[in-house]
């Protein structure tokens, strides 16, 4: 290879000595050597900061180092030595900045002072926090609230949350879409439906009880590695894990917990995954209806024989409903088309099925391979018609596990940020604050694209996120955001969305969550929600980045101040002196979720949301666990039957949280150097006329009248199906037509991107 990319498949198990290698690297980068004691003392344990990486459960009783390799780079990232003062943008206009990579401009490091642009000079100047909220007060007050977007990404607080989606209401709109919207949105949609909750019905405990563990297009090693410590105790244990994913993600093959003295000296890895199937990218429901199928003859030729019945036939008569209908498109389903949508044969499938029934209690895990597709919510809703033909939910051991992205991300949700008016007791916060809310639903993440393309979006507010850098269609994106009158922008770090400038744009630099955060009564607490449903306070522990620094809370506040008439029932002020305050407000508005809320902040392992479905309780429109048929046998909805036509998964790096990107290596694919690759598998690169390591073209296949396509991608040879192509996200955005996205949530369709591919 003739440029810095370097490609050398990986050989050696997810964390280990290679995990503590890279961290070693990584504090030195970004001299955040001050982070390193606390991580060991204070990362993820009562009484200490809750990581800002994934949201992945943090247990009753933690390790003496409750981190892993990634939530130690994000720490590090945070607490960096690095700054960008005002001379930073005396020196850089930014037209020039827009040309900086991501890498590049998150790498300086943490913003210190309020900004505000200035279109003469093409320079952010400093501003003082009065004049910047008295501005953007101005800037709010008398538009038409639909015409304001309040976009939240999944890391602020509880209590942050909770004023921000109070901020927009009062304001008059429900425009408050989320980072959630274009991830686990799938989830929120499929599985109140089936089974009556937003949310995953797994406790940590249930890992202790499982005897099998499925895995759905999730990638541990990297995203969510700390769920490998619960992973490598079952597999002690000897139960299976039985995993689908196009990639061979090392973090589902090998794992060596550098937590353990003397697995790290021998360097004997667990084995994590038993049964390893590389289904085709959107090829999920039609594998999982193999394995239903196979599930049914079984349990016919069981009933013949008076053998073990396979199927919890109780279960499903006294809990469930449209088990009929559902078996009867499953027998109907050929064969012929299962493997070849899923790229599987029959007997990869029937092996996954055996080792399904063969286990009393299941859990299935899930992520982005499941909910970013066209029928995202078809895939998520038959992963949960497996469990329910065994009865694998509302047991011990036993139900389905989305792994949620952003570390706070499920727990905004629960208090209110939510473009969709039945989420949210919109009543009782009216009685609560003596306000009339909006009742018309606002709009979610695709919409307010649609709309800003349209000239409808007038003024952005974004906790936190970097929205231009997330969202599919960048080009038209970009374009358009320019028009809009104000962007306000509460972030930690300088990122492309900051760079591309509304008429009057803000940026407003805040705390992060392992730094003090001191208010009138004293350092506060704020409290976040895991994957598992369980709440967590969190405290600081460092010295804030710069003196100028607010904290979330008070940003909000002061915008909410300057913005909205005076109302004695919100005590703003109140509030943002002493935080204890809104959890009480929170727990008045969501009595059942928070119920002695401020009593139960130290719980070890926090304390649990109710969730119905743990009960067997089913709150959906039947009363009963629903099985919902999937509408066609490819995720893609059939887009990529063309042969000429790949399908691109869009993901993540090992060195990247979305779209901060800690460095250019994926060490656990074995990529180093750059992120503008193709992993593509060699007959399909052979087939169209590419060199090994060659430079191709991607471009999207969609006929819609715009032309979406990017030259400067290398080559590089994978363990791939057959016409499935990955590169990397946020790289990627440019080639995704915002229209191709799930049907009924509307996340954008990441992972099976219509695209050609050419030499270059
Ligand atoms: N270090 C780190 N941690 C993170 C993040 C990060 O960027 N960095 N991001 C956070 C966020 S916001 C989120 S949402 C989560 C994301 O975590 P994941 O849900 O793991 O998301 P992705 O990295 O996009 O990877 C999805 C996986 O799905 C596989 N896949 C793609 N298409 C298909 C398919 O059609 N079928 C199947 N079965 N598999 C498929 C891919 O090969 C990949 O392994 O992680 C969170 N945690
Ligand atoms: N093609 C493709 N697109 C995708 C995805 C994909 O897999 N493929 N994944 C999607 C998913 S799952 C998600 S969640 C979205 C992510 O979308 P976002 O949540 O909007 O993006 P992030 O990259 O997480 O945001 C990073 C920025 O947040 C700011 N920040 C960091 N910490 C804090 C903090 O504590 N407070 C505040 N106020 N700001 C902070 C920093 O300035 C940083 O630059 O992207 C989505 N887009
Ligand atoms: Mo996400």
């Amino acid at each position: 290879m003739t440029d810095s990319t370097r490609d050398k498949p990986y050989r050696q198990p997810t964390g280990g000595w290679g995990s503590i290698k890279s961290l070693a690297r990584h504090v030195l980068r970004q001299r955040a050597l001050r982070a390193g004691p606390g991580l060991f003392r204070d990362h993820n344990k009562t009484g200490g900061y809750m990581c800002t990486s994934c949201a992945w459960a943090k247990p009753a009783r933690p390790h003496v180092g409750e981190f892993c390799e990634n939530g130690a780079k994000a720490t590090f990232w945070d607490l960096t030595s690095r700054r960008v003062p005002p001379e930073f943008f005396a020196t850089h206009r930014v037209s020039d900045l827009r040309a900086w990579s991501d890498h590049d401009l998150e790498n300086q490091g943490r913003l210190t002072h309020p900004m505000r642009y200035d279109a003469a000079s093409d320079r952010y100047l400093p501003v003082s926090w009065q004049d910047a909220f008295a501005e953007i007060g101005a800037g709010l007050k008398g538009r038409d609230p639909d015409s304001v977007v309040f976009y939240a990404s999944g890391r602020a607080s509880l209590e942050t949350s909770y004023m921000y989606q109070l901020l927009a209401r009062l304001y008059g709109t429900n425009n408050l879409p989320d980072s959630s919207n274009m991830c686990h949105e799938t989830t929120s949609v499929a599985l109140p439906e089936s089974i009556g909750t937003p949310v995953g019905t797994i406790l940590l405990e249930d890992f202790e009880r499982t005897d099998c563990v499925l895995s759905f297009g999730q990638n541990v090693g990297t995203n969510s590695p700390r769920l490998l410590h619960e992973l490598q105790k079952l597999r002690d244990r000897g139960v299976p894990v039985v995993v689908f994913n196009p990639l061979r993600e090392r973090g589902w093959e090998e794992f060596v917990n550098p937590q353990r003295p003397g697995q790290m000296l021998a360097n004997r890895p667990t084995r994590i995954a038993t049964q390893y199937y590389q289904v085709s990218a959107a090829g999920d429901i039609a594998a999982m209806t193999g394995m239903a199928k196979a599930l049914l003859e079984w349990d016919d030729a069981a009933k013949a024989s008076g053998s073990e019945p396979i199927l919890d036939a109780d279960f499903i008569a006294e809990h469930t409903q449209g088990f009929e209908a559902f078996q009867r498109q499953v027998r109907a389903a050929d064969w012929s088309r299962i493997t070849a949508v899923s790229g599987l044969p029959r007997a990869a499938l029937e092996a996954a099925a055996r080792t399904y029934a063969g286990a009393r209690s299941v859990i299935a895990v899930y992520g982005m391979g499941l909910t970013q597709h066209r029928l995202g919510c078809d895939n998520v809703q038959m992963l949960i018609n497996l469990l329910l033909m065994c009865g694998n939910i509302g047991r011990p051991g036993a139900g389905i596990c989305p792994v949620r992205g952003h570390s706070n991300v499920q727990g905004q949700r629960t208090v209110g940020i939510a473009e969709k008016t039945d989420l949210v007791p919109l009543d009782r916060l009216a009685a609560q604050y003596g306000f009339q809310p909006p009742r018309k639903d606002g709009m979610n993440t695709v919409e307010v694209c649609e709309a800003v393309i349209a000239g409808r979006v007038r003024a952005f507010l974004g906790l936190g996120g970097n929205f231009l850098r997330a969202v599919p269609e960048r080009e038209l994106m970009e374009r358009a955001w320019a028009g809009m009158d104000l962007s306000v922008q509460i972030a930690t770090k300088l990122n492309r969305t900051h760079l591309v400038p509304a008429r009057s744009s803000f940026l407003l630099p805040t705390l992060v969550r392992s730094e003090i955060d001191q208010q009138a009564t004293g350092p506060q607490i704020v409290t976040m929600e895991d994957s598992t449903t369980c709440i967590h306070a969190s405290r600081g522990k460092f010295r804030p980045a710069s003196p100028e620094l607010l904290s979330e809370p008070r940003i909000v506040a002061g915008i909410a101040q300057a913005t909205l008439p005076d109302n004695p029932a919100v005590p703003w002020q109140e509030w943002v002196a002493d935080y204890a305050l809104i959890r009480d407000a929170i727990e008045a508005s969501f009595p059942d979720d928070f119920r002695d809320f401020n009593g139960r902040l130290d719980l070890p392992g926090g304390f649990a949301r109710p969730v119905p479905a743990r009960r067997r309780q089913w709150e959906t429109d039947s009363g009963k666990a629903n099985f919902l048929r999937p509408r066609a046998l490819s995720a893609d909805a059939g887009a990529g039957e063309d042969g000429d036509i790949l399908r691109l998964i869009t993901l993540r790096s090992n060195d990247q949280f979305n779209t901060t990107i800690y460095g250019h290596d994926d060490r656990l694919r074995g990529i180093y150097g750059s992120r503008m690759i193709v992993m593509l598998n060699p007959d399909d690169r052979i087939r169209h006329g590419i060199a090994s390591g060659g430079m191709v073209r991607l471009t999207c296949a969609a006929q819609d009248g715009v032309t979406r396509s990017m030259g400067g991608f290398r080559a590089i040879d994978r363990d791939l199906p057959a016409g499935t192509i990955a590169a990397y996200y946020p790289e990627c955005n440019a080639l995704i037509p915002l229209w191709h996205h799930d049907e009924k949530s509307k996340t954008p369709a990441a992972k099976s991107v219509p695209v050609r591919i050419a030499a270059d």
